[in-house]
């Protein structure tokens, strides 16, 4: 007879175990290939695409992820997300979002309209190197002259940075073979603010692909504004990730005593600090105030990085688990 009372009969233990196994059976793999909001898209590794819910903010998954799901009743719920490679956040209004994962390079792209943000840039190219994947700077809309544009442009590729000028609008062929050289056989997210056309390029590279119907009409100036993140297989493996404008890269879950080797003028000024601790702000005998001295770090450039402290601090004020 049986002995283990806390034990189910057999016959159910058998029936719990099946669904069991057939719940791992019917567990299958994709990667999330759109984000709206608390939407997402999988794509099926054949290639089907199925709507996700999200299980809990410990499945919060992101474009790019790569997903373990089940299918219920047609849509599909995440069971767990493989660990990645990277991930990058953004940041709107104080509150920083994670964005995408598992990329290779970042195309920054900005322009003469909207006006060029060089903070933007050295924002962006931080939060590259701080996620070990390269930046690409493109230039877009040379068709208008804009001293501003160049210069931030130059500034950003002293730092090191790949980079491209281009007119989507009046040379398209010309930026289609530049983007496609860098693009093909890697995993590209683009950024920048809206309307500096990441959304123009990329349909010279995907044409029709690139899905019109997630573009809404921004009211009032008849432009496309794309609002939701998208992942589009491209040539040789690769893949075209179109994301919304934003105004800032999240930066506030770096770590403050990382930021000089993330940024290229300070990694490479050098000696040492006297204190093991220095912060590069009023210490003596300081290898970062020296190169600020001698010229080969710009004053605005040190004047960043004591703004980044700064909201490292106030972030933390806010968030004390962080
Ligand atoms: N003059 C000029 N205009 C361009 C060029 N490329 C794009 N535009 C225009 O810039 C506007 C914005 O382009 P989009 O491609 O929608 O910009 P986006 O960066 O995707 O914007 P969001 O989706 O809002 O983030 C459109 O009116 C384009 O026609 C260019 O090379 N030169
Ligand atoms: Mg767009
Ligand atoms: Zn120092």
């Amino acid at each position: 007879m049986a002995k283990d009372a806390t034990r189910a009969p057999a016959p159910l233990r058998a029936a719990q175990a099946g669904e069991r196994e057939s719940r791992e059976a019917a567990r299958k793999t994709g990667r999330i290939v759109a984000r709206f909001g608390q939407h997402s898209i999988i794509a099926a590794d054949d290639g089907q695409e199925y709507e996700a819910v999200r299980r809990g903010k410990r499945l919060d998954a992101v474009v790019g992820d790569r997903v373990s799901y089940t299918l219920h009743h047609g849509s599909a719920a995440i069971e767990a997300i493989e660990p990645r490679r990277n991930l990058l956040y953004r940041e709107d209004a104080e509150r920083t979002k994670p964005l995408a994962a598992n990329v290779d390079q970042v195309a920054i792209v900005f322009a003469p309209q909207p006006a060029p943000q060089r903070e933007f840039l050295w924002r962006a190219m931080l939060a590259c190197a701080a996620a070990d994947v390269d930046a690409l700077l493109v230039l877009n809309k040379i068709d208008i002259e804009s001293p501003a544009a160049r210069a931030a442009f130059d500034e950003a590729c002293a730092l090191g940075a790949r980079g491209l000028c281009v007119s989507a609008k009046t040379r398209p062929a010309e930026a289609r073979e530049a983007l496609d050289r860098e693009c093909r056989g890697r995993v590209t997210l683009f950024v920048g603010h809206s309307g500096v056309g990441k959304s123009s390029l990329l349909s010279l590279l995907l044409g029709e692909r690139l899905r019109v119907g997630e573009l809404s009409q921004r009211s009032g100036q008849g432009k496309q504004t794309t609002t939701a993140t998208r992942w589009y297989p491209y040539e040789d493996e690769g893949a075209l990730i179109d994301s919304p404008g934003f105004q800032s890269f999240g930066l506030h879950h770096l770590n403050a005593a990382d930021l000089p080797g993330w940024m290229p003028d300070f990694a490479a000024a050098p000696g040492a600090c006297r204190f093991a601790d220095c912060r590069h702000l009023e210490e003596p005998d300081c290898r970062i105030r020296a190169a600020l001295a001698a010229g080969t770090i710009a004053p605005e450039r040190h004047a960043f990085y004591r703004r980044l402290l700064d909201e490292g601090e106030s972030s933390r004020l806010r968030s004390p688990r962080r």
